[in-house]
């Protein structure tokens, strides 16, 4: 497995919606994210409206920044970015996103198995039932139940994932509280990535501090563009 592709340092990444960029807004998203050094650029949507070759190759095309895939299902492969998510919906009981969407993708993606990052993906409630919450058919784990969110990532930790992402989902009204994000971090010692509902500087702020490795940032710079600029600040200040 490629290692770069982990964040080793505190990190920033941007998420791309294949159905929500729009070629100008995209242009403007990716020469801030160039601009500022932002550590990766993750691609994907919980829903496909629009294949995600082209938007991975327009990314590719105007910088340098790693590219990501962030499948939301199976119609969102694509072996042409630097690195593929495999997420494993580990705070759920569906089987297909736990093992069956697995073996489907796993042939198509034989080829670029380095590239291939296993990952524990674990929904945590955000003030809303959310679009990844009502698709995967499972149920987001309440985020003041500490001790099962820590069981949840212990465990993906102990079968091999090589990142936890807590998820509050896209556009959640409240994010991964700190104390959540401090709780997994004291209890795993792969990298933890953060988002969902992150809008602001002092959220950012709080969830650095708590102990996230990465923060994943979506609907907060697609509003406004500046919180990817002011992101990297905050990240820089930590190094
Ligand atoms: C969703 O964590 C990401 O998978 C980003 O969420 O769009 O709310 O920033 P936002």
């Amino acid at each position: 497995m490629n290692r770069n592709l982990i964040p080793s340092a505190r990190s920033v990444a941007l998420l791309l919606d294949p159905d929500k960029a729009d070629e100008a807004r995209l242009d403007r998203m990716i020469k801030i994210a160039a601009g500022n050094n932002v550590d990766f650029i993750l691609a994907g949507g919980s829903i496909t409206f629009n294949i995600i070759d082209p938007l991975i190759s327009a990314i590719k095309a105007s910088c340098n920044i790693p590219v990501i895939l962030f499948p939301g299902n199976l119609l969102q492969l694509s072996t042409k970015a630097d690195g593929v998510y495999f997420l494993s919906l580990i705070s759920g009981r569906n089987p297909e996103l736990l093992i069956g969407n697995h073996v489907l993708a796993a042939p198509f993606l034989k080829n670029i198995k380095e590239r291939v990052i296993p990952v524990g993906y674990m929904l945590i409630n955000g003030g809303k039932k959310s679009s990844v919450e009502y698709l995967s058919q499972t149920e987001a784990i309440p985020p003041d139940k500490h001790d099962i969110i820590t069981a949840t990532a212990l465990a993906g930790e102990m079968l091999g994932m090589k990142m936890i992402y807590l998820e509050a989902g896209s556009g959640a009204d409240l994010p991964v509280p700190p104390e959540v994000i401090r709780e997994v971090k004291m209890n795993i010692s792969v990298p933890v990535v953060v988002g969902g509902g992150i809008t602001s500087p002092s959220q950012i702020m709080e969830a650095f501090r708590a102990g996230a490795d990465m923060i994943v940032l979506g609907n907060g710079c697609e509003k406004e563009p500046s919180l990817l600029e002011e992101a990297c600040k905050i990240r820089n200040s930590f190094s």
